[in-house]
């Protein structure tokens, strides 16, 4: 058996569509469980379309990928469903394949996991509802990740009560029936056709794998998710989202974020990419007034200043660009400066293992200055001092190299 998730819609008279079609869906294998049914806005196409009932079914089956939507196509075109050019027409019954097991197709025929499933919110929850901790493949996010960046805007789905406990009470009882079928008779409840539908899952062809499609889409649904998020800011501030000035906004500010928290998605081995030297050198070694913004973790309003870094190799120098790079990494997320500080001192001491690594940051952080205590000339400043830095001495020479390079 294998677990085939199928997402339902139907516009046209839904009320006795959508259950029925839930009904036929037990032909083609067994019901493990159903989700509510929602109440939908028509997306893409006519605004005026009516609105649909969506939810999703969770089906053990005998049947390839390929032999499923076959049988799925069957079911809608006896169902009475005209398909025309335009995919947003309105329909009595529509049937997709989103998510099998953990295969990934794309061919004439099917694309699975299904692509519309990054862009609905009511879809992805549907899918949730059934499996919340299903991984996506090749690897994630689940589906309970994926209805939380999706996140709805309100009014855009509504749960349908009475439909979908009607609909629970049936699959419980054909359920039970189905149990009790296969005792008695030792056979699966259900038989397929393979000469109408297609060969069983044993002849089915190794999916091809496209992970790449699925990071820029990933990339692609973050965006859009931060995009709303930003509509609904304005919203609640008062504002009016639809203005002309703000029309762009959310997905300018989707894209600052991009990069202003570029931090997360940068990997420290690449980064460093082996740019370490061996050397005698063995004195001091300061990289000072490196500047930095970042974002503090409490209001997500900006913090910026200088970091000044120092160390004394044991063997071991970095080149010259990867200290400020190593800042940018940290600085480049959601941060305390009291964390970042920290963090770029354990990172140099993990790579280089120094006799000894300091890291002093000056930050002015936003938060106080133009709003709070409203203290606009307040700095911050945060220090880590490691190994031979606990030394007296070399804690003044340290200090006296950033006096006199400063001119000061
Ligand atoms: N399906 C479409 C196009 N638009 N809108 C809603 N609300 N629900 C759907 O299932 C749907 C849609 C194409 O398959
Ligand atoms: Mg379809
Ligand atoms: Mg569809």
């Amino acid at each position: 058996m294998n677990n085939a998730y199928i997402f339902l819609g139907s516009n046209i008279e839904r009320e006795t569509n959508y259950p029925q079609a839930v009904k036929r869906l037990r032909e083609l294998g067994k019901l493990v469980a159903v989700s509510p049914v929602y109440d939908t806005a028509p997306i893409g196409g006519d605004a005026n379309a009516p609105r649909f009932y969506n939810g999703a079914v969770w089906l053990a089956t005998d049947l390839s990928p390929h032999a499923l939507r076959n049988a799925l196509q069957r079911i809608e075109q006896e169902m009475g469903r005209i398909r025309v050019a335009d995919k947003y027409a309105a329909r009595t019954i529509d049937l997709d394949l989103a998510l099998y097991d953990q295969v990934m197709i794309h061919d004439d025929e099917l694309e699975i996991p299904d692509p519309a499933l990054f862009e609905r919110a009511f879809m992805a929850r549907a899918l949730a509802h059934l499996n919340p901790d299903y991984v996506i493949p090749p690897d994630g996010p689940t589906l309970a990740e994926l209805t939380c960046r999706l996140h709805a805007k309100s009014g855009e789905v509504v749960e349908v009560p009475e439909v979908s406990s009607q609909i629970q009470e049936w699959v419980d009882t054909s359920l039970k029936e189905q149990l009790s079928m296969m005792e008695h008779t030792g056979q699966h409840a259900h038989s397929y056709d393979e000469q109408e539908w297609g060969s069983p899952i044993s002849e089915l062809d190794t999916p091809r794998l496209l992970p790449e499609m699925r990071v820029a889409t990933e990339k692609q649904v973050a965006r859009e998710a931060i995009a709303d998020a930003v509509r609904t800011i304005l919203y609640n501030v008062g504002e009016d989202p639809e203005r002309v000035g703000l029309l762009k906004t959310p997905e300018r500010v989707a894209k600052a974020y991009d990069e202003l928290l570029a931090g997360y998605h940068v990997d420290p081995v690449s980064m460093i990419n082996e740019a370490f030297f061996d050397t005698a050198y063995d004195d001091m070694v300061v990289v000072k007034d490196i500047e930095f913004f970042s974002l503090c973790e409490h209001h997500m309003l900006p913090f910026f200043g200088k970091a000044h870094v120092a160390y004394i190799p044991d063997g071991k120098v970095l080149g010259l660009s990867k200290i400020p790079r190593i800042v940018e990494m940290f600085a480049r997320r959601l941060q305390l400066q009291e964390r970042m500080t920290n963090e770029i001192a354990e990172f140099i001491q993990e790579l280089l293992h120094p006799r000894g690594v300091a890291v002093i940051v000056t930050g002015q952080h936003m938060c106080s200055m133009m709003r709070g205590v409203n203290k606009p000339d307040a700095k911050m400043v945060t220090q880590v001092m490691h190994g031979a830095f606990q030394d007296k001495e070399t804690r003044e020479q340290l200090n006296d190299r950033l006096r006199q390079e400063n001119g000061t």
